[in-house]
């Protein structure tokens, strides 16, 4: 997939805020300082589009990117290169231990509302640091979304920070973990927003949940 244009869109502090839900959507989501917003610009190919922080905790808001995109085959003529319009969605972090108890419970209350009622939310993608071992945190979040048939993938981020059998190690430990509750494992995917390592394979997974989607 061929991303021509990414657009920043709006900021909502509630679904009823959220832009028009007229085109599949990409939400990424995870631990504050995961790596959502450097993921966002990688795939996109534009470094400031999302804003990256060394400071945990900063994205309260519901973001909304308008992605324009057409497949990269030079096969199958023009309904192939047919031009498909998305959002990508960024949303603030879970399990940030600084802030109130008051403010959690608003942020978890606005992320499930918005998890729960948001139609055209096409696929979840769940963040995992792959330098630490599972956290109980992320677990029960997924277990959350299995519960309530939300479809969601794992994506493994910051791969440049390991060596490769460290990474091996990790990613394996992981999903031996998740073999205890899921069957099958959902989709996983292993990123550096550094190296821009595991892009193809995420662009290429969105592509063919468009193409899906656009069948129905
Ligand atoms: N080495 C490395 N650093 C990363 C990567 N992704 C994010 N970071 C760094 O991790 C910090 C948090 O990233 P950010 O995208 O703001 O995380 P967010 O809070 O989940 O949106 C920033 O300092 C980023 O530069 C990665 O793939 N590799
Ligand atoms: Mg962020």
């Amino acid at each position: 997939m061929n991303i021509f244009s990414a657009t920043y869109i709006k900021s909502s502090a509630l679904i009823s805020q959220c832009p028009e839900h007229n085109q599949p959507e990409y939400a990424f989501i995870g631990r504050s300082n995961v790596g959502k917003s450097s993921l966002i610009n990688m795939l996109t190919g534009q470094k400031h589009l999302a804003k990256t922080s060394a400071t945990p905790g900063k994205t309260m808001l519901i973001n909304h990117f308008e992605i324009h995109s057409e497949p990269n085959s030079a096969f199958g003529g023009a309904a192939a290169k047919k031009a498909a319009t998305w959002y990508i969605v960024d949303l603030p972090g879970y399990g940030f231990a600084q802030r109130s108890k008051s403010q959690r419970a608003k942020l978890e209350q606005m992320i499930s509302s918005y998890i729960l009622q948001r139609h055209n939310l096409s696929n979840l993608f769940v963040l995992i640091d792959c330098r630490h071992a599972p956290q109980q945190i992320d677990l029960e979040f997924m277990s959350w979304l299995g519960e309530s048939n939300v479809p969601f993938s794992i994506v493994f981020t910051k791969a440049d920070k390991l060596s490769r059998a460290q990474l091996a190690e990790n990613i394996n430990a992981y999903i031996q973990q998740l073999a205890e509750e899921w069957e099958p494992i959902p989709p996983h995917f292993i990123t550096s927003s550094e190296t821009r390592q595991g892009r193809e394979e995420l662009l290429n997974y969105i592509e063919e949940i468009n193409k899906e989607i656009a069948q129905l």
